[in-house]
């Protein structure tokens, strides 16, 4: 008998990543082996990611996972190619802009329209927000035990100038019926299966939350378009919640009478215990709650982690610090693991929801090796904990104090 050939290929939704990160459909993909990667990813002027530096750190391919090292977040906007990316799926190909629709409807919606980006552009007020995202999830790496999951360290974080219209305005123009609670979004981006009918991700807000002021639906970044890892050509935007609230490649979103249901709502995804549990806990899910305000967080931007200056020289220091809260009130650093806080110069916001510059001039008097902590408080008086706070079982809400490394050495 004739020995047939074996040869296995890759499945539909690999090659879909594939030609995504390569940025153009893979001729003939179909026949990659498995095991096979695209050579060009491995080439050194190739990233993979369309739009972004190559100095962000890829934590994950398939889907894309990149975040920013804390002292590339040193700017007051976090540059488009810097900010980070967290893809639950697939991301759409070949967008046109110019035919895209987002449609809104919903049990709880007075009618079903859809606009396409110039209606949104001409029908409501045009507002740009300096609008900080964070993911749930940053700071997961270091949960004891650890968290399933992508192991963000500090840097799923950015802060940009967002431009679109107010999620608000466009929901009166389509009528709220009284019995609406929760908005949810649905995006173009697709399950990592392959499979069409199941959704990557489809959260949403509650209606307070939808009806904020500074609750955008954007299509530009920084006075550019949106880069394609971020939601071209249109996204929700909302600070002081989860990023994953955000709804990217928008193209739907439903006004609901209950809590939305959609993907990744349910389960143990984007929920923290209701009540404190002790670390390792297997928690059930009808004791977990969705979790909306973020907590007060900061990171020091400047120096890189590791510097190392001279005795007699004095440290600057940078940072930015962020609260669902109204405003942050004060930081302060410490240089003796916690002992004494010292306090910095804050910035005020522009609006709500930006994070704030914070700076500090630091005096050492012996040469030796030294962390540098900081630590925010925001309008209610939350702070952030020097360690670990709450463990949970997805690794949620890390907002312990940022700890840079700085080594003081003898000499003018
Ligand atoms: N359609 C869609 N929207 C999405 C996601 C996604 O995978 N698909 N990821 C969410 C999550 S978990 C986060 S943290 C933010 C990340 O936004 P960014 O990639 O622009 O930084 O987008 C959110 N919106
Ligand atoms: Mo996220």
């Amino acid at each position: 008998m004739k020995k047939r050939e074996r040869r296995y290929f890759i499945k539909q939704s690999l090659l879909a990543s594939f030609s995504f990160v390569v940025g153009m459909n893979i001729v003939h993909g179909r026949n990659i082996p498995i095991g096979m990667r695209p050579i060009i990813l491995d080439e050194n002027e190739f990233n993979g990611l369309p739009g972004k530096s190559n100095l962000l750190t890829i934590l994950n391919d398939k889907p894309i996972n990149a975040e920013t090292p804390a002292h590339l977040l040193n700017d007051d906007l976090t540059p488009n190619e810097l900010f980070f990316v967290r893809n639950n799926g697939n991301p759409p190909i070949n967008i046109d802009k110019d035919n895209w629709f987002l449609t809104i409807e919903g049990e709880s919606a007075k009618s079903s329209k859809t606009y396409d980006i110039n209606t949104l552009k001409n029908k409501f007020e045009v507002v740009t927000y300096n609008l900080t995202l964070e993911c749930g999830g940053n700071g997961r790496s270091e949960f004891n035990p650890p968290a399933k999951g992508n192991q963000w360290t500090v840097g799923a974080v950015g802060c940009a100038a967002w431009t679109g219209v107010r999620l608000k305005d466009v929901l009166a123009d389509v009528g709220i019926k009284n019995d609406a609670v929760y908005i949810g979004y649905y995006g173009a981006d697709t399950h990592l299966s392959g499979d069409a009918s199941k959704e990557s991700i489809s959260r949403g807000v509650p209606i307070a939350k939808a009806m904020e002021d500074e609750s955008l639906i954007a299509w530009s970044m920084n006075g550019k378009d949106l880069p394609l890892l971020n939601g071209y050509p249109l996204r929700l935007v909302f600070g002081g919640y989860p990023a994953s609230c955000s709804g990217k490649w928008l193209e739907k979103i439903v006004i609901r009478n209950k809590v939305h249901d959609g993907q990744k709502m349910d389960g143990q995804s984007y929920r923290i215990p209701c009540e404190t549990v002790a670390p390792g806990s297997k928690v059930e899910d009808e004791d977990m709650c969705i979790i909306e305000n973020m907590p007060v967080k900061s990171l020091i931007t400047y120096p890189q982690s590791g510097a190392t200056i001279k005795l007699s020289q004095k440290l600057p220091i940078s940072g930015h610090a962020w609260t669902s809260a109204k405003e942050i009130v004060s930081v302060e650093y410490s240089i003796d693991f916690g002992m004494h806080w010292q306090k910095c110069l804050l910035n005020k916001a522009t609006n709500r929801y930006a994070w704030q510059r914070f700076n500090a001039e630091i005096n050492f008097q012996k040469s030796g090796y030294y962390e540098v902590w900081a630590r925010a408080t925001d309008s209610l008086g939350n702070t952030q904990p020097i360690i670990l706070p709450g463990w949970n079982p997805k690794g949620y809400l890390n907002n312990a104090c940022h700890r840079i490394a700085v080594k003081v050495v003898d000499g003018e």
